[in-house]
């Protein structure tokens, strides 16, 4: 992916993404994900995970990721923004179903998985707990990048034991969801069509069961803490989650997994 700075982007019309480079933040791949599905061009823009990103600031008053900006609007920053813009852009493979409840159902469930206090906000709890925990937590310059994303999205002792709760709520709602719909012979988490929930989950899901590394490279470290769920979790995890995951990933996304 060819990043622009923001400082160029700024000037140019029509739709900039700000993404978190050279990890695969599932926020940013999830935002990158629902333009690709319809077929929305985008100039992609340099943000650095953990730091301060001034000109990033300085342009759209925001400093993480991902950030949708298009021509002189306010700048998009949570997934439900970003959707409702890329809906807008384009009437191309609609993601948010047309039916009201199947709509309701569709955006709670999302909330569920990438809003605060949902799936992948306690995750990021969970990987952050053994750098925050640790005795030297507040001083260790190793340690910085840690900090920043621990006071940026609330991070505390209490939220970490409490986090795995939430993750293993989420991963039987999802399950349930799916079960629910394949005994109607349904193929997706909601309706007869792909939604934005299915692009969430098979994003989100880096949080819990990483793609292969052919499909999605990353150091091994990171793997194995994006992987690392607990054991309870593991137990809840249903293997048709994963399968279905997959098949997002193959029917609609891009593979490898290029940030
Ligand atoms: N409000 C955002 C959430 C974005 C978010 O949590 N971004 C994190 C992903 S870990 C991020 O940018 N982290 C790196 C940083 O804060 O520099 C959304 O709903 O899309």
């Amino acid at each position: 992916m060819e990043y622009v700075e923001p400082e160029d982007a700024r000037k140019l019309p029509g739709l900039r993404l700000a993404l978190t480079t050279g990890v695969p933040g599932p926020w940013s791949e999830a935002a990158k994900s629902v333009f690709h599905v319809k077929k929305i061009d985008y100039v992609p823009v340099r943000q650095t995970a953990t730091e301060a990103n001034e000109e990033l600031v300085a342009w759209t008053g925001h400093r993480n990721a991902p950030q949708a900006i298009y021509d002189d609007e306010p700048p998009r920053i949570g997934w439900e923004e970003i959707l409702m813009l890329a809906e807008r852009l384009s009437s191309e493979a609609p993601l948010i179903p047309a039916d009201p409840r199947d709509r309701a159902l569709m955006f709670g469930l999302s909330h569920e998985i990438a809003s605060e206090d949902g799936l992948a906000w306690n995750r990021r709890h969970q990987l952050l707990a053994p750098m925050l925990s640790a005795p030297d937590a507040a001083t260790n310059p190793a340690l910085a990048g840690g900090r920043v994303l621990g006071a940026n999205y609330g991070w505390s002792a209490d939220a970490a034991a409490r986090a795995d709760d939430r993750v293993c709520e989420v991963l039987g709602l999802l399950s349930d969801q799916l079960a629910a719909q394949k005994k109607v012979g349904r193929e997706y988490l909601i309706g007869e069509a792909l939604s934005a929930l299915d692009i969430y989950w098979a994003t989100f899901c880096a949080l819990i069961r990483p793609l292969p590394h052919e499909q999605n490279p990353m150091p091994e470290f990171l793997r194995a803490s994006y992987g690392g769920i607990s054991e309870k979790a593991a137990d809840i995890l249903d293997e048709d989650l994963i399968a279905h995951r997959d098949l997002v990933y193959e029917k609609h996304l891009q593979l490898p997994l290029d940030f």
